[in-house]
């Protein structure tokens, strides 16, 4: 398959499913060797294998990107299945949950902010030297418009966001150089994943997402294409020269 990413291979975390899927399946449309990771091992089968149907090289391996030695072990496996390379990192795996600063249950903000900040450092620190080794490579964090505004309720994952977006600064400035380019996208609300669902369905009285959706200028939520569109603009050529930056998809929610 022609397209922006022949012979590239990429892993996307959280990839069973929601947006991280949507951006497996347009890497494959586009060339890549693509190898899902998710905590979903029966998910994480199901999406390889509907991505294989569809004329992608795709793998999956489970894993809970929380866990530290079994991070570097599916890793290892990833890139030895990539015959000892790997050219670009999705760091999509994430979770949210709701709760003020009095309200937040200690465990959920430990697993809100192990999930999507500390398995953002396991994963990027598996692949940073195998990139170096083949003289470059490009990682996409997830962030979110949660990074960027204090959003009611959600404690733990603004300030888990907000953390992803000052660790692809620090990322970029520390390996630029080598030819690692490391960049965020912030979405705004995807209503139709798994995540989304758990969002919209936290309130469902009409006042509350009448609320919730006047706050997008766009007038609508956004779809995981649209996203998964920004992550692979990022990760490949068009982008050179990004290093470091947040790409807010949000239908202007950050705007206002
Ligand atoms: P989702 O909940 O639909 O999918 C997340 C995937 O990650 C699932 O397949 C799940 O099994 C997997 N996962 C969860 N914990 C894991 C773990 N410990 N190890 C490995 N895999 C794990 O979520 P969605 O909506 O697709 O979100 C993807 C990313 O986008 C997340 O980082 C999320 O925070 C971010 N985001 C989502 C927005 C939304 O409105 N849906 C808006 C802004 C950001
Ligand atoms: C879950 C995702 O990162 C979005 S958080 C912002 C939710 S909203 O209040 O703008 O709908």
């Amino acid at each position: 398959m022609a397209g922006r990413f022949g012979n590239k291979c990429v892993i996307i975390t959280g990839s069973a499913g929601g947006i991280g899927f949507e951006t497996a399946r347009m890497f494959g449309q586009e060339g890549a060797r693509v190898c899902i990771m998710d905590i979903n091992e029966e998910a994480a089968d199901a999406a390889a294998e509907r991505l294989s149907g569809e004329g992608t090289d795709a793998v999956a391996f489970q894993l809970d990107v929380t866990d530290e030695a079994a991070v570097d072990v599916a890793f290892g496996r990833a890139i030895e299945n990539f015959s000892g390379k790997v050219d670009i990192l999705v760091n999509n795996a994430g979770i949210a949950d709701f709760g003020s600063v009095e309200t937040t249950d200690t465990a959920i903000w430990r697993r809100i902010m192990d999930v999507n900040v500390t398995a953002t450092y396991f994963c990027s620190r598996a692949v940073l030297p195998v990139m170096r080794e083949h003289g470059g490579g490009a990682i996409v964090n997830f962030g979110s418009v949660a990074g960027h505004a204090g959003i009611n309720n959600m404690a733990a994952y603004c300030t888990a966001k907000a953390a992803v977006i000052g660790l692809t600064k620090q990322m970029a400035a520390q390996y630029s150089a080598e030819g690692i380019r490391v960049n965020c996208v912030s979405p705004g609300t995807v209503a139709t994943t798994a995540m989304g669902h758990q969002l919209l369905g936290s309130d469902m009285s009409e006042e509350a997402q009448k609320r919730r959706l006047s706050k997008y200028p766009i007038g609508r939520f956004g779809e995981p294409g649209e996203i998964a569109r920004a992550v692979l603009f990022l990760a490949s050529e068009e982008a050179s020269f990004c290093c470091g930056s947040d790409f807010v998809v949000d239908g202007g929610m950050t705007a206002i």
